[in-house]
C-alpha cells in the first residue's frame, strides 16, 4: 500500500479501507491489492477496486457462501485472482432454521440504521431485537424514525424508544425530504459504511433512495409499486452497495429485509445492560429475575428503577434466544476469536 496521498489510495479510504485492515497485511502481500466485495453469486463475486468494478477469479476451491457484500479481501492484480479475506470489524448474519452454517448478509458495516415509523405500528419488542442484532454484529446502531411529517409532534415517538439501549442515538426523518441526508450526514461521512434494517412498509427503500439519489430506472421500487407488480425490472441491476451522496456506502442485499433473531445472548447483554449489570447482586448466580428471593432485579422494579414490560420483553427475547441458537458458530468467521471476553 502507498501512501495516503496517492489517488488509489483516497478511493479505498472512500471505500471504507481504515487501520483495522491495514494491521492485517503482512510482507508476503505487497504485491496484492485490497478490494471491497460488492455482489456475492453463487459462482460469482465482484469488487469494488477503487479504480471501478471487478469480476474476480476465483480460485477452484473457494465457496462464495463464505463472502460477505462488503467484506475486504486482497486481490492479485494483473489477473484479479482472489487470495485471501481480511478479518472483519463487523459482519451481520442469519441463522436460518435447519440450515448447518449461518447466511452471511454484510460485513464491516459501521452504522445500522434501524427504521420504524411515526405511527401505532413502533414496537418496542421489536426494536430490540433489531438492537441484539446490531450489538451481535458489532455495529452501531442508530433508531431512525420515519414519517416524521405525518405526526405534528414526534416527542411520543421519540419518548418510546430512546431508553431501548444506553446512549442509543435516535432522529425523525421525512425518508423523501433531501433535508434527511443532512441528518444523517454524521454517520454517512465518507469511507463510512451503513445498513438499513426495519419492518415492511417503514420506508427502508424510500431511505435508501434520497441517501443514494436515486431517481427514474435507478431508484428502488417503494411503496405502492411493489417487486410483484414490476417483473423484469431491477434483474440487470443486482448492486447491493450503493454510494451515498454526502460519502459513504449503504449496503443493501435481500437478506437484509428479513434478518431475525437468534444467537445474539451477547447482543441481549449490551442492550439490555441496566437488567444484566445488576445480575451479579442476585443472591443466585443462575437467578433467573423471575420469582427468586434476594432478585436484585425484582427490587429495581419494585424501586420503580426498572420498567417490568421491559423486564418482560428481556425475558422473551432471552428465552427465544435460547431456543433459537443451535450451535456455537464462527465470530464473524474470522480466525481470531474472542474479543475483550465477548463472541466476536
Ligand atoms: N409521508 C411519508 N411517507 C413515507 C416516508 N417513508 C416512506 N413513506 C411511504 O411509505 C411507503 C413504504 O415505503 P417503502 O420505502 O417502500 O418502505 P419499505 O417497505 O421499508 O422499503 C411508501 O408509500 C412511501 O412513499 C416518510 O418519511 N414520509
Ligand atoms: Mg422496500
Ligand atoms: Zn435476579
Amino acid at each position: 500500500m502507498n501512501t495516503a496521498s496517492d489517488p488509489l489510495s483516497a478511493a479505498l479510504a472512500d471505500l471504507g479501507w481504515s487501520a483495522f485492515f491495514t494491521d492485517q497485511l503482512t510482507a508476503e502481500d505487497d504485491a496484492l491489492v485490497p478490494m471491497r466485495i460488492a455482489t456475492v453469486h453463487r459462482a460469482r463475486l465482484t469488487a469494488e477496486s477503487g479504480r471501478g468494478p471487478v469480476r474476480l477469479i476465483l480460485p477452484i476451491a473457494t465457496n462464495t457462501a463464505d463472502y460477505a457484500v462488503g467484506d475486504w479481501a486482497l486481490v492479485e492484480p494483473d489477473t484479479n485472482t482472489l487470495i485471501r479475506r481480511l478479518n472483519r470489524q463487523s459482519l451481520l448474519e442469519r441463522h436460518t432454521e435447519g440450515a448447518r452454517v449461518p447466511q452471511l448478509i454484510a460485513a464491516n458495516v459501521d452504522t445500522l440504521f434501524i427504521a420504524t415509523s411515526c405511527n401505532d405500528d413502533l414496537n418496542p419488542a421489536r426494536l430490540e431485537r433489531y438492537l441484539a442484532l446490531a450489538a451481535e454484529a458489532g455495529t452501531k446502531p442508530v433508531i431512525v424514525l420515519t414519517k416524521a411529517d405525518q405526526v405534528p409532534d414526534i416527542a411520543p415517538y421519540r419518548d418510546q424508544v430512546t431508553g431501548l439501549q444506553r446512549d442509543l442515538p435516535v432522529v425523525a426523518v421525512n425518508t423523501k425530504s433531501p433535508e434527511t441526508l443532512a441528518i444523517l450526514a454524521p454517520w454517512c461521512a465518507s469511507g463510512q459504511t451503513i445498513a438499513i434494517v426495519g419492518s415492511s412498509g417503514v420506508g427502508k427503500s424510500s431511505l435508501l433512495n434520497t441517501l443514494a439519489a436515486k431517481t427514474g430506472e435507478d431508484a428502488q421500487l417503494t411503496g405502492e409499486i411493489r417487486e410483484s407488480d414490476a417483473k423484469g425490472r431491477h434483474t440487470t441491476t443486482s448492486r447491493s452497495l450503493h454510494a451515498i451522496a454526502t460519502g459513504g456506502w449503504v449496503i443493501d442485499t435481500p437478506g437484509i429485509r428479513t434478518l431475525h433473531v437468534s444467537d445474539i445472548a451477547a447482543g441481549l447483554g449490551e442492550v439490555f445492560a441496566e437488567i444484566t449489570e445488576l445480575a451479579p447482586n442476585c443472591r443466585f448466580r443462575n437467578c433467573t429475575h423471575a420469582h427468586e428471593p434476594g432478585c436484585a432485579v425484582q427490587a429495581a422494579v419494585k424501586a420503580g428503577e426498572l420498567d417490568s414490560a421491559r423486564l418482560a420483553r428481556w425475558r422473551k427475547l432471552t428465552d427465544e434466544n435460547t431456543a433459537n441458537t443451535p450451535v456455537q458458530t464462527g465470530p464473524r468467521g474470522n480466525k481470531i476469536t474472542k474479543v475483550g471476553g465477548k463472541k466476536r
